[in-house]
């Protein structure tokens, strides 16, 4: 049996070029490396923008090598009991964030000793899939919003997500009407709340900015709200008939069945470190799949757009999610250039092996 011989995690904070709010100047990277039994290594990392970094860092350092030290390193098997090992800190965030790390070092080294991408091993349905320009930007003036957009429609982008939630629903209308008017009538809209909204605020708002043709409304209660998404999908199902999207904060498979059983989702959005890797992603894909629901991976393109490639993709080609100035590499932070190459609003691979993606 190849077993896990080594885990070693470090902590990074890597500058943001362009802030996503005056706090939210860098994001946290936990990056991992794990030494196999048969000599075979892999590269991997947790990824948490502001809360909890020391935290993943810790449990990788402490519990998780503890634990995985001496069990398979075939990336999946013992997924399940590590997870249970740390559940009493937490049945998911920073415990499946840091799971990442551990799972992404085991699907790089699995695919590197295959001389292989993670995309090739895991069998790549695409060749290139659509992405959509994405920005942190409640903080922006609308001069800036709108200029923002016009720099992705002269990029090639044919949709984009910006964020709503201003303290007044007239404010958010101009900004979503000005942006609407500057993508035309045939590039698709994304609306993105983060969890800002109550359930009548949230019906409220979304009927009045459903005027400027809405692909969907993503995360528009506390995403801990099963009951309120519940009600505001059925409310919006007889009215402006607008899908919710959520999903970047919920971190289980469990979780992810509750909100998909109770019709609360009509399209998930799973952020890969978030779940705890490539493992439970793929498990959240195939009960997608079942539920006859959209899958539209949740920022980190560079690992995700890889991903997304070997998705099957039936009820709806996956979008990547692409914020501006954003990328690990365009940051700074890799010692390669990135795996994933976006032009003109689509996303393809570099060749490269692994996840392709090692923090310097
Ligand atoms: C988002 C979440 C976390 C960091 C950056 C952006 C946002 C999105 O909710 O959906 O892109
Ligand atoms: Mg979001």
């Amino acid at each position: 049996m190849i077993t896990i011989r080594r885990l070693n995690a470090r902590l990074l904070r890597v500058p943001l070029t362009r802030p996503w709010a005056a706090d939210v100047t860098s994001v946290g990277v936990i990056a991992t490396h794990v030494a196999r039994s048969d000599g075979a290594e892999g590269w991997g990392f947790s990824w948490t923008p502001q809360i909890g970094a020391e935290a993943v860092h810790a449990l990788l350092a402490h519990d998780i090598t503890a634990a995985a030290v001496g069990r398979s390193a075939v990336p999946g098997v013992e997924w399940q009991a590590l997870w249970e090992h740390l559940h009493e800190a937490g049945g998911g965030g920073v415990t499946t964030i840091a799971l990442a790390g551990l799972d992404l070092a085991l699907w790089d080294a699995e695919a590197r000793s295959a001389s292989s991408s993670l995309s090739s091993l895991l069998g790549r349905r695409r060749e290139s899939m659509r992405a959509y320009g994405s920005g942190v930007n409640l903080h922006y003036s609308l001069d800036e919003l709108v200029a923002q957009v016009q720099r992705w429609v002269d990029a090639g982008f044919r949709a984009v997500k910006i964020k709503v939630g201003k303290p007044s629903l007239e404010e958010d209308l101009e900004r979503v009407a000005a942006v609407r008017e500057a993508l035309g009538p045939d590039r698709e809209l994304m609306i993105d709340a983060n969890q800002r909204w109550d359930l009548d605020r949230a019906t409220r708002s979304i009927e009045t900015l459903a005027a400027c043709d809405l692909a969907w409304i993503e995360e528009p209660l506390r995403a801990d709200n099963l009951a309120g998404h519940t009600e505001l999908a059925r409310r919006l199902r007889t009215s402006s008939g607008v899908p919710i999207a959520l999903g970047e904060n919920l971190h289980t498979l469990h979780r992810f069945g509750e909100f998909l059983r109770a019709g609360a989702a009509q399209i998930v959005q799973p952020n890969v470190v978030r779940v705890g890797g490539v493992t439970p992603l793929l498990r959240i894909a195939e009960l997608a799949r079942q539920h006859g629901v959209a899958l539209h991976p949740h920022l980190l393109p560079e690992l995700s757009g890889q991903l997304a490639l070997t998705l099957p993709g039936e009820i709806a080609e996956p979008w990547a999610e692409v914020v501006e100035d954003a990328g690990f590499a365009e940051l700074g932070a890799l010692t390669a250039p990135s795996p994933v190459i976006v032009r003109d609003g689509r996303l393809a691979e570099a060749p490269h092996l692994g996840l392709g993606i090692r923090f310097a």
